[in-house]
């Protein structure tokens, strides 16, 4: 198994995804949601990459789809929620189709399209993530959706967290390019994840925005046991 790391949904090369496995990581905060809402009992999540586009899906049929997302950290206009994890809970979501849209964490996924499989990756589902990984064991990528095309220190420790899992479990049978190596370097040497994100350009946005209970949320280990997957543009468990 070869492990690799995309530092953002700018820098994916679709050509580079023939035969293998993406997990698209978005710890803040958009698959640290989506793992949250399919775990309260939400149906299926539809990302896309336009407002409108998510509004015109909606107008379908307003029982069914619930709409959620962000545009610099806040809730869409006309739209029933943010981006925050903690807003998607089981009376809310369950039963439901959420149409999503995020300034990074829908484009790194649609742009993905070419990989074998795409899983959806985070803290909360991290060790669950390695597990399926390495029961399959094929190469994989982790695409992080970083920021606003730029590499973002939060999806990359993630990735590390991943992958010293998904190599503990391999009993060391993999091989890491260099940028995955160094992405499981900055995990093992900082055993508080808080602590190193806190430097991040997006962390010190969430805690402008007052987001705490967020940041608290999402960068904890392994609350959940579900690998969602995107498949025909939905997610689901399938
Ligand atoms: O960029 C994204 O996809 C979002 O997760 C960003 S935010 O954390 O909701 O601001
Ligand atoms: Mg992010």
């Amino acid at each position: 198994m070869n492990i690799d790391v995309v530092i953002s949904a700018q820098h994916i090369k679709p050509e580079k995804f023939k035969d293998r496995i993406v997990v698209v990581i978005d710890v803040l905060r958009a698959t640290s949601v989506m793992v949250t809402a399919l775990n309260n009992g939400c149906d299926k999540i539809i990302p896309v990459k336009e407002i409108e586009e998510a509004i015109d899906i909606a107008s379908k049929d307003k029982n069914k789809y619930l709409l959620g997302g962000e545009r610099g950290g806040i809730k869409i206009d006309k739209f029933d929620f943010s981006n925050s994890p903690l807003d998607y809970i089981e009376d809310i979501v369950k039963g439901k189709s959420l149409i999503m849209t995020t300034t990074n964490g829908t484009r790194a996924i649609k742009n993905s399209e070419e990989a074998e499989r795409i899983f959806i990756g985070a803290l909360i589902n991290g060790r669950v993530v390695a597990e399926k990984l390495a029961k399959l064991n094929k190469d994989v990528t982790f695409v992080n959706a970083g920021t606003d095309g730029e590499f973002s220190m939060d999806d990359f420790i993630t990735s590390g967290y991943i992958i010293n899992c998904l190599r503990d479990i391999m009993k060391n049978h993999c091989t890491l390019t260099d940028i995955a190596k160094t992405s499981e370097y900055v995990y093992i040497n900082n055993p508080s994840i808080i602590s190193f994100v806190k430097d991040a350009l997006h962390y010190k946005r969430m805690k402008d925005l007052r987001y705490n209970e967020d940041l608290r949320y999402c960068l904890s280990k392994d609350l959940i046991n579900i690998v969602p997957e995107y498949k025909d543009g939905e997610i689901k468990i399938y």
